[in-house]
């Protein structure tokens, strides 16, 4: 009955404009499941390759859908391993890491279909009365989402005082509508960028007064603690050994002082690849400094890769992994990482790309795997798709 009886695929939009892998698994049973591709702009140097997606999907026909057939959909474990046999290569470049994923996911879609079984139960987690992934609300940002706008890539809120998802979820949007209010006061203009954050052409201290004056107003407003955040995405900053912001240079050391002064400075309660994705023993120096009051979360450091993971946990560096299953090719390895982090006290952080669709599948990922935090923007529509998700996932759970 779950059996995988067809599966297509073709090119669909993302939100960038840009044409992305879409994948649709159909079980014996006739139920189907359909997933998307994201993809990224600040790309880690060791992520699963991406393929143009018209000879990934030209290469997956040819090698995946054969060995998918027949694969039992609510078996995810078989289904990513007939992926990889598909691909032969251990960084999805035979098929494409968007074919893998936009597979991976569907056939879990259909799986769950065919089980009658909501998404996020299906991937392994019940949504439990005492937790749930607090999103991450990208207000402010720059770097490579957006052109003259901040250094750092992204100014967060982070209501972790949220009661609810829901509650949790308007008042990103809140701050989010703030910020754009605080920037018309100050006569700034501002378009958005790849996420739907504000990119306004101001310094990245500008930034954070905006963040923080926004936040404090929602906290009072809402009643309950929104906080701030950074996606540093320092790897991009990072050229001949040091960070090139666009009015100063600093030094590695500099660098580190630097984030700690705004840790410190701005209470941050997440910070993202604060340095480069080569430097495990500056994530470690960084930890511990302040690991002890914030999360230190690795995204181009870790890729979702396990190695580079236990390599991270060896080092001490960081406490926190990014999970983003395009960057490792299957639901199956993600769930990896997100263990391997768990079992050594790291909180996985579940996230979507700046190349986004309507496909919802984090929202359940980040419920299945009770990730502490869940990184999915603030608003528009390939952003609110995942946003309306979690709140439907919280109201099927009550
Ligand atoms: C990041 C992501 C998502 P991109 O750096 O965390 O916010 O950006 O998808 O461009 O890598
Ligand atoms: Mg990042």
């Amino acid at each position: 009955m779950t059996t995988v009886a067809d599966v297509r695929l073709r090119r669909v939009l993302d939100s960038r404009g840009n044409p992305t892998v879409e994948a649709d698994v159909l079980t014996e049973s006739g139920a189907f499941g359909r997933a998307a591709a994201p993809s990224g702009a600040s790309t880690g140097a060791h992520e699963a390759i991406e393929l143009p997606p018209a000879e990934a999907i030209a290469k997956a026909r040819e090698h995946a859908v054969p060995r998918l057939t027949g694969v039992d959909a609510a078996d995810q474990r078989s289904v990513d391993r007939a992926l990889a046999a598909a691909d032969g290569t251990d960084d999805f470049s035979g098929i494409g890491a968007n074919a893998a994923v936009a597979l991976s996911m569907a056939a879990a879609k259909a799986g769950a279909a065919a089980l009658g079984t909501p998404l996020y139960q299906h991937l392994g987690g019940t949504f439990r009365g005492d937790g749930f992934p607090v999103p991450l609300g990208n207000v402010i940002g720059g770097g490579e989402h957006a052109a003259d706008a901040t250094d750092i890539q992204e100014f967060l809120a982070v209501p972790s005082g949220a009661p609810s998802v829901s509650d949790a979820v308007f008042a990103n949007a809140r701050v989010h509508e703030v910020v754009g209010e605080l920037l018309a006061e100050r006569d700034v203009p501002a378009g958005k960028g790849d996420e739907g954050a504000w990119a306004p052409s101001v310094g990245d201290g500008e930034a954070f007064e905006l963040l923080a004056e926004a936040t404090d107003r929602v906290s009072d407003e809402v009643g309950f603690h929104v906080g701030t955040g950074v996606d540093v995405a320092a790897a991009e900053l990072h050229e001949d050994d040091a960070y090139q912001y666009t009015n100063r240079v600093r030094l590695r050391a500099e660098q580190i002082d630097y984030v700690v002064d705004l840790v410190e400075e701005y209470d941050l309660e997440y910070v993202e690849d604060p340095l480069d994705e080569e430097d495990f023993d500056g994530y470690a120096d960084l930890t511990d400094r302040v690991g002890d009051r914030t999360l230190i979360c690795g995204d181009d450091l870790f890729v979702t890769d396990v190695d580079r993971i236990q390599r991270g946990i060896d080092a001490g560096a960081g406490n926190s992994v990014l999970i983003k299953p395009n960057q490792i090719g299957t639901l199956s390895a993600a769930f990896d990482a997100v263990e391997l982090a768990r079992e050594n006290a790291y909180a996985p952080v579940v996230s979507h790309r700046s190349g986004e669709t309507e496909d919802a599948t984090i929202a359940h990922l980040a419920v299945a795997t009770d990730a502490p935090f869940v990184k999915t923007g603030a608003v528009g529509g390939e952003r609110t798709a995942k946003l309306n998700e979690l709140i439907r996932i919280e109201d099927d759970a009550l």
